[in-house]
């Protein structure tokens, strides 16, 4: 559009040339994989421009820089994603189209660089992806993992994790820096020496293992505006190079583990999603990319200032989630010990600088590091958080006099364990959660006493997500109808989405809606056939749960109404029933027994059903293979219905829920994370809402929970498809299979609590909200501007908006323009 560089003619040349300097090759000879690395190489060319003349920018004016510190960046391919933002897609694709090439295929060339599990993962993603577009200094902190989350095979209705060597082809836009290389340092002891001249002890770590941190970074192409901001990944080298001569047995030995734990310490992301594994490796992994980062960013701000103790003027450093939260410890200790700054000094400028976000609430999710692990791998760290405790501890005495309560529930160092969160939350100035309910519920439940005490730090930052990768990139036939009816200030301005409500009567419009719709289903029904062999119909509706499995989303709630409705069609044949394909994607942690199993029930009643001629294929099941963003992206185009259906508090926000509603999808689900706001957006009639409340949830919760089994013995409807599990109707006789589930459900000796996730509690106000969705579905020009109603209602789900209000309310940003001769 705008930029010379994207001159077809000199494009195809330098796609050319670069097949010919990578590979000896012409590009008649050249492999998809080939083509798709000479172009990322000539599109990579373009971007170092504006890498370069964004940095240069920096330099000159100084700005304040957030440090966003994520153990995850979920970043979905770039190749398509950097086009759109430099606003050269149409422009590339014309010109490999004359060359005979087709961009999608060679897009389909690209691994989906997965370093995160789900939402986490990807809300970090979204976010850079905002800062650049806002034109704000970034920096992503992260971990180069040589595999990222696993690819999902499903073979025989089972969950089989297979590794994502996503490197194995090099890839494209990862530029390597030795020249930022940092040592790190783990375990060995802290000798305190007293240091005559400067009057003051010394801390010195003897006998450590060390790794040396070396950065790979990643362009943040900005949309339009030439920013291009840096993810910074670190990966791992052992420091000395392994000497063969070197006869000293102890040097000998030393070299070894240092080798090996660089080689360790980066090798893989671990899968857990919502669930906290205390594994020493994980905090290594923690601690490694945590203290490269914060040498780096010193290095850098004294490069332009002399004074650190004015750091926080300069620099905000984000914790996403606690995963980052050692960043409190080693900030510390590298101003202390390293800065020289005397401990009130450190404090003052740790605490300006560091915020929190809080992602979940549920228990099994909170880290908690034993303390003899903790002390063992970061024994300087580890001294200086006992400090923070001390200092914290007698603060809390001093407000609440007496109240030995308080300090047992707030302490950082309790039961011997660390409590990240708690080191988060009294050393953060800023602790948000990430929709209005999931905040309130901190405030007033989980964080209760912090809020008490220290009221102001506490703020709500609703999630968000980029409509340039979901809708733009993901949807570029619905993007295009929009950009025909509005103009394309939505690219930037996602509240603008609201001008389409002026269409929500107009038949042509809707019409043309429903139209692409149509389209993005075909689309989907052609992969879905592709890769499951299965047919589905696309004009039947699209009815789609996509997310990580965990309980708590119940999946299990979903699949187990798939079998109702499978009963209801059965007994009654001559019932009107509208055709539904029932979509899922979903990755079950490697380690999570009862999440692999409902993957097991939905793969094995597709099986039935799908092969069942007598129903004539009214309903269909899908459960789609290795649920990734790139496919991601299709899916959300082309579904029509949105399952939300956690159990209500569970859900700290959601984000997906967002990416349907962008795409037209309206939401059937509980009251649940940034739900709430969805309807607050699009209102009660054009979304579908069920099931106990989160106070209800809560206040069963605090009562030990509901008897399972007064549902159990008086829905039949209910006892039916429980009992299915268990009569070998979807496990070709075998009682066992599913016995597990069936217990989780009803029996009070297998879980602690039966039915922990309310999933009888709530079926049948979930079967009638399904209802509801068959009875407006069949009204076309309802349900049309329902959909519409949907994408036009949009607006404030933007990650724009959400790094806006962090930006004004918690990093205080400068904005920045990049100017470079077009
Ligand atoms: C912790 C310790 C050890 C190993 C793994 C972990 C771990 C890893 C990932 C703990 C949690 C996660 C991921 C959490 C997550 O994705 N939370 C989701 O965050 C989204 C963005 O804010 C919200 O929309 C979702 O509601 C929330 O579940």
């Amino acid at each position: 559009m705008y930029s010379k560089r994207f001159e077809k003619e000199q494009f195809k040349a330098d796609v050319k040339d670069n097949v010919r300097t990578l590979y000896r090759r012409t590009i008649d000879e050249a492999t998809p994989q080939q083509i798709f690395q000479a172009v990322s190489y000539a599109v990579k060319e373009a971007v170092i421009d504006d890498w370069l003349a964004t940095q240069e920018t920096y330099k000159k004016e100084d700005p304040k820089t957030v440090y966003y510190m994520s153990m995850e960046f979920l970043m979905g391919r770039a190749l398509g994603n950097n086009l759109i933002n430099m606003s050269a897609y149409k422009e590339v694709k014309e010109a490999l189209d004359e060359m005979g090439i087709d961009l999608n295929a060679i897009e389909d060339q690209e691994p989906d660089p997965a370093l995160g599990n789900g939402g986490l993962g990807r809300l970090a993603a979204c976010f850079l992806d905002s800062l650049a577009t806002l034109g704000y200094a970034a920096y992503g902190c992260g971990i180069r993992y040589h595999y990222g989350m696993f690819k999902q095979k499903i073979e025989n209705g089972y969950q089989i994790e297979t590794p994502d060597n996503w490197l194995k082809e090099g890839y494209p836009f990862e530029l390597r820096r030795d020249e930022y290389a940092r040592e790190v340092r783990f375990g060995g002891n802290i000798r305190i020496e007293y240091d005559e001249n400067e009057k003051r002890n010394k801390f010195i770590q003897e006998n450590y293992e060390s790794v040396l941190a070396i950065p790979y970074d990643m362009p943040i192409v900005g949309y339009g505006n030439h920013v291009v901001n840096t993810l910074r990944i670190w990966d791992a080298q052992a420091i000395t190079e392994f000497k063969l001569d070197s006869f000293d047995r102890g040097e000998y030995h030393k070299a070894i583990e240092q080798e090996n734990l660089a080689k360790n310490i980066v090798e893989v992301l671990y899968p857990n999603d919502n669930h906290y594994a205390g594994k020493e490796l994980r905090l290594k992994q923690q601690y490694f990319f945590i203290s490269a980062s914060l040498q780096q960013m010193l290095w850098k701000y004294k490069e332009r200032h002399d004074d650190v103790r004015k750091l926080y003027e300069k620099v905000a450093i984000q914790m996403n989630d606690t995963h980052p939260t050692v960043a409190v410890g080693e900030l510390m200790r590298l101003l202390i010990d390293e800065e020289g700054l005397n401990w009130d000094e450190a404090w003052d400028v740790t605490t300006k600088t560091v915020a929190y976000t809080n992602h979940t609430i549920m228990a099994e999710a909170l880290e908690k590091w034993p303390i003899d692990l903790f002390s063992r791998l970061l024994p300087r760290v580890y001294q200086i958080i006992q400090e923070i405790d001390r200092r914290f501890i007698e603060k809390v005495r001093q407000m609440y006099p007496g109240d030995e309560g308080k300090v047992k529930r707030m302490a950082i160092l309790m039961d011997g364990q660390v409590k990240m969160a708690h080191l988060a939350i009294v050393a953060g100035f800023s602790v948000n959660g990430v929709a209005k309910l999931h905040t309130e519920i901190l405030k007033h439940q989980e964080l209760r006493d912090f809020y008490e005490m220290m009221p102001d730090k506490f703020n709500n930052k609703t999630n968000g997500i980029t409509q340039r990768r979901f809708l733009l990139h993901g949807n570029q036939l619905l993007a295009d109808w929009v950009t025909s009816h509005i103009g394309e200030g939505w690219i930037t301005d996602l509240s603008q989405m609201e001008k389409l409500k002026a269409l929500a009567d107009n038949p042509k419009a809707l019409a043309e809606f429903m139209d692409i719709k149509y389209k993005n289903k075909e689309r989907l029904a052609a992969y879905i056939l592709e890769h499951n062999g299965v047919e589905v119909d696309p004009r039947s509706i699209f009815d789609v749960q996509v997310k990580r499995l965990h309980e708590y989303k119940r999946q299990l709630l979903n699949i187990l109404h798939v079998m109702y409705l499978y009963n209801q069609i059965k007994e009654h044949p001559e019932m009107p029933f509208y055709p539904r394909t029932f979509i899922f994607g979903a990755k079950a942690s490697a380690g999570y027994v009862r999440a692999k199993q409902i993957i097991k029930l939905i793969n094995s009643v597709a099986d039935v059903v799908n092969n069942d001629r007598s129903i004539n294929g009214k309903l269909k099941i899908v459960f789609i293979e290795d649920y990734r963003v790139s496919i991601a992206e299709h899916i959300f185009a082309a579904a029509d219905v949105s399952e939300q259906i956690s159990t209500a508090s569970k859900e700290a926000s959601g984000t997906g829920n967002m990416k349907f509603m962008l795409n037209g999808a309206p939401t059937l689900g509980t009251m649940d994370g940034a739900n709430v706001e969805i309807v607050e957006e699009v209102g009660l009639e054009n979304a579908f809402i069920f099931g106990l409340s989160s106070d209800e949830v809560i206040n069963y919760e605090n009562k030990g929970g509901y008897n399972p089994q007064d549902i159990y013995f008086n829905d039949w409807d209910v006892k039916r498809v429980v009992d299915q599990l268990m009569d070998g109707t979807y496990s070709g006789g075998d009682h066992d299979m599913f016995r597990d589930l069936y217990n989780s459900l009803l029996n009070t000796q297998c879980s602690s609590r039966p039915d922990m996730y309310f999933i009888l509690k709530d079926f049948r106000a979930y079967a009638e909200a399904q209802k509801r969705v068959e009875e407006a579905y069949r009204d076309t020009q309802r349900w049309a501007k329902i959909a519409l109603m949907n994408t036009a209602s949009c607006g404030k789900f933007t990650s724009d908006r959400t790094i806006q209000e962090y930006v004004d309310e918690i990093w205080k940003l400068d904005k920045v323009t990049v100017k470079v001769e077009e």
